[in-house]
């Protein structure tokens, strides 16, 4: 069945990395015509709606569930109490401390809701319809309790989000460079600052944002047959199975969850939810196959919100702008309960308040508080836009006092190309990078002599729309993550990804891949991969994921990591494939194997004319009539990865805003991105995630925020009130890049999923402040909405934002629970 072919010609075909390719997926994903969890329908199958609380804190007294019992086509109506401990928890990942105060968080609980939107009741029944038209008449008697609602108030325990924890404060977690061996002492250095040099002290809101996918989520569970099978829209199929077996009992290998065609994500589905907890349960409980899709609403409400932080920060310098020490303390809301990987979020960031600055001293510390407002988690970045957002914002402030260009600041303290690998203050090895490149050709791009020569004729015309430069030359960790770095922060978890590969007798290839995508394209650039490492076309990679049973290991999707970590598992399997084929191409040719080489798809005999392809090998396995002896006809191959670093992406991003200072109207007028993310596998790809990154990013600086009332309701429930930006708000974007390969992966490839939304935050609000900076305005509230800028131009108020209560409090290390940590490691 095998025939022997001549070896191929000297041409190899077109390379696949860096080629543009269209997403292959995108036919089905954009028509619509594919499985979406709310899509199937299962025979049998009901549907749930849920009652949720218009409380932020209230004790439930009595919940009446007959008359929802007796409503058409009811097929039962659940309380909390129903359930007991069948239920489950949703469990927190990531203790931040041993102390850490984590208060228990029943998916439905039976006695006190928390924060409005929380479920205390489920309807059963035929339709969706009937379903959430029953929920209405579920009559629920609550007792309101005082809510915790001001993340500084809280902080200082007045009111308890949780009576029974007897404090709000959740952990505190504590990186001191000086203690870890890093750097030196921030304390001193800053002191030697006031006496000799700049002290620049600012207070940062990080506003709470909202997570806004386009499918809004939905699960199905069938507890019919041998196993139970779970589909969700998440990010997280596999850390979803282990997280059910982990808290109901029920074995791994009785549960299947498989994450269909998931629409985004954001970090937004990486959580174990109530309502999959609940789906979970009741569909056992009615022994039929259940389905629950929030609407929009719910989504806002309930669905985890992310930031939410009050920034202190301090920076020294020497006079010349050389900055000598940066102190960073933060107040980080959890919400009402400590989320899956949530309290690990501002820890995320913690490691890059000194991006790519060779800072002397660096002390961080944080203290996570609980409130009665929906739990926050990780949201595209986690951590790191909140970092970039303080440096970038501060090395403008020092621009500022120096009095010079802000670019001639961030020059004068970033790691030089020559430089690298580099280990910084916060303890992490920066493999590679070249900021100087990437702000050449950022400025070259942006123009941006010209635009500050225009600038300074504004300023001196006294035009009413003045014209302000934002910079923001960022570095983020992502790739997450070597575990033993993982296992020295606590998490819960490892960072390793897992791929096979397997060759079909018809010569196709089937990936395997751990990753989980939800909108990445990874089905894509994966096969470009794949498809160049095994010198096959493209088209006949096929990659299967989000299913356990067919992706039986995985650690899915998020931290810009199914690339350097999945990526290479993907390399790595393909590469053992080639390894096992090789002995039986040897044999088909007749040759030793010490002669046989591999190249763009096929096995030749050195000095010879003779070669057999991937493909016919493949076909002779299958067949496996004419084989070695002694070998198991099997070429397919596996291989899990750990990575050894993070990766480190960075980039240089100018924006050009116009602020009209007779409104407070800002219009963006120009803005340049120039990424560096290593080699590119698909530069369509990465141009897509650069571009919705940035609008991101730029939303949360100008339009995006979730809006408490004094009771604990969220008035910004709705798209009518959470200003997500469409296409028609923004501009089109000049982007580009610059390539220095990671060292620490084969493909020498940098995540990019979160790059433009880390970026791009401090670059427009840099902007804007730039605009107005002359007319005495150093700091606007994000969002700068008109009326913000505007106040901040004509009031005393420099920021225009509101007075969210007094100065933040401080938290000393003995005072609880602390941890410090003697780095990342990396
Ligand atoms: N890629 C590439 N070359 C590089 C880097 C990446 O071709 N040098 C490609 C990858 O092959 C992949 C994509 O770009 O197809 C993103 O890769 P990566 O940076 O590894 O990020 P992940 O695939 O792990 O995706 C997670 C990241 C995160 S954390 C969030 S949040 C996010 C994001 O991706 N959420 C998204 N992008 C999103 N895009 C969509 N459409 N929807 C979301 O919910």
């Amino acid at each position: 069945m095998t025939a022997t072919t001549e070896a191929p010609a000297a041409t190899a075909p077109a390379p696949e990395i860096g080629r543009d390719r269209r997403r292959k997926e995108d036919q089905r994903l954009i028509t619509g015509r594919t499985r979406w969890t709310d899509n199937i329908t299962l025979p049998g199958m009901v549907h749930m709606a849920m009652v949720r609380s218009p409380f932020a804190h209230a004790e439930i007294a009595r919940i009446e569930t007959s008359a929802a019992a007796s409503a058409p086509n009811v097929i039962g109506v659940f309380t909390g109490a129903d359930f007991g401990d069948e239920l489950g928890v949703c469990i927190n990942a990531w203790p931040l401390t041993p102390e850490q105060v984590t208060p228990n968080h029943s998916p439905m609980p039976a006695d006190r809701v928390s924060f409005a939107g929380e479920i205390v009741a489920v309807v059963v029944a035929r339709t969706a319809a009937e379903a959430r038209d029953a929920a209405e008449l579920v009559d629920v008697e609550y007792v309101e309790l005082p809510a915790a609602l001001d993340l500084k108030e809280a902080a200082e325990d007045t009111v308890l989000a949780h009576p029974d924890a007897g404090t709000n404060k959740s952990a505190l977690w504590v990186f001191d460079s000086a203690e870890s061996g890093t750097g030196g002492n921030v304390e001193e250095a800053i002191e030697k600052a006031r006496t000799d040099g700049i002290v620049i002290e600012r207070e940062y809101r990080q506003q709470r944002l909202i997570p806004a996918f386009m499918e809004p989520r939905s699960v199905v569970v069938d507890p019919t047959g041998e196993q139970l099978t779970m589909w969700s829209a998440t990010q997280i199929p596999h850390i979803l199975r282990f997280a059910l077996a982990a808290t109901t009992g029920v074995p791994e290998s009785k549960i299947r969850v498989i994450a269909p065609d998931v629409g985004g994500g954001f970090g937004g589905k990486l959580q174990a939810t109530p309502e999959e907890w609940i789906t979970w349960a009741v569909a056992r409980r009615v022994n039929k196959p259940v389905k629950y899709t929030e609407t929009r609403s719910e989504s806002l409400l309930s669905a985890h919100h992310g930031r939410d932080q009050w920034q202190k920060l301090t920076l020294g310098a020497t006079q010349d702008g050389t900055v000598t020490g940066f102190k960073v303390d933060l107040l980080a809301d959890l919400g009402a309960y400590v989320a899956i990987v949530g309290g690990g979020v501002p820890v995320l960031g913690a490691f890059m308040f000194n991006a790519i600055y060779k800072f002397p001293a660096y002390r961080f510390s944080c203290q996570t508080v609980l409130t009665n407002k929906a739990w926050t988690d990780a949201y595209r970045g986690a951590g790191r836009p909140e970092a970039t957002y303080a440096v970038e914002r501060m090395m403008d402030e020092l621009a500022a006092e120096v009095g010079v260009d802000p670019l001639e600041i961030r020059e004068k303290n970033w790691i030089k190309h020559e430089e690298f690998p580099f280990t910084t203050v916060a303890g992490l090895t920066y493999d590679s990078g070249n900021y100087e490149a990437a702000t050449a050709k950022a400025k070259e791009m942006f123009g941006y002599d010209a635009l500050r020569a225009e600038q300074k004729k504004r300023r001196d015309a006294g035009d009413p729309v003045q014209l302000g430069i934002g910079i923001s030359t960022f570095t983020e960790m992502c790739g997450l993550a070597p575990s033993r770095v993982l296992g020295s922060l606590d998490y819960g978890a490892g960072g390793w990804e897992h791929a096979s590969v397997r060759m079909l007798a018809t010569g196709k290839v089937e990936v395997v891949t751990g990753a989980s995508p939800h909108g990445q394209g990874h089905e894509t650039a994966f096969s470009q991969i794949v498809a160049d490492r095994l010198g096959v076309p493209f088209e006949d990679v096929e990659i299967l994921h989000g299913d356990t049973q067919v992706s039986h290991k995985g650690l899915d999707t998020y931290g810009s990591r199914s690339l350097t970590v999945g990526g290479e598992a993907l390399v790595r399997a393909a590469d053992k494939v080639i390894e096992r084929a090789k002995p039986i191409a040897a044999h088909l040719l007749e040759a030793n194997v010490d002669d046989v080489e591999f190249s763009a798809g096929t096995f030749s005999v050195k000095g010879t004319d003779q070669g057999k392809t991937i493909q016919d090998v493949a076909l002779a396995t299958f067949a496996a009539h004419d084989y070695p002896e002694g070998i198991e006809p099997n070429i397919d191959a596996e291989s899990t990865y750990d990575p050894v670093n993070f990766s480190f992406p960075h980039g240089t991003h100018l924006c050009a805003m116009e602020v009209d200072t007779e409104t407070g109207r800002t219009t963006m007028r120009k803005y340049v991105a120039c990424d560096d993310v290593g080699t590119i596998i698909n530069p369509l790809i990465v141009s897509g995630q650069v571009h919705g990154g940035l609008v991101q990013g730029i939303a949360q600086a100008l339009w995006e925020e979730a809006v408490y009332d004094d009771s604990g309701t969220l008035v910004s429930g709705s798209f009518v009130d959470y200003l997500l930006p469409t296409a028609a708000d923004t501009i089109s974007f000049d982007i580009d890049h610059t390539t220095s390969p990671s060292t620490t992966n084969s493909l020498g490839t940098k995540g990019v999923g979160e790059a433009g939304t880390i970026a791009s935050t401090p670059a427009v609000v840099n902007a804007i402040v730039d605009a107005v900076r002359h007319l005495g305005v150093s700091d606007i509230t994000m969002p700068c909405t008109p009326e913000r800028v505007w106040k901040a131009i004509n009031t005393s108020s420099s920021t225009g934002g509101p007075t969210e209560g007094a100065a933040m409090p401080h938290f000393d290390a003995d005072e609880s629970g602390t941890s410090s940590t003697e780095g990342a490691g990396a």
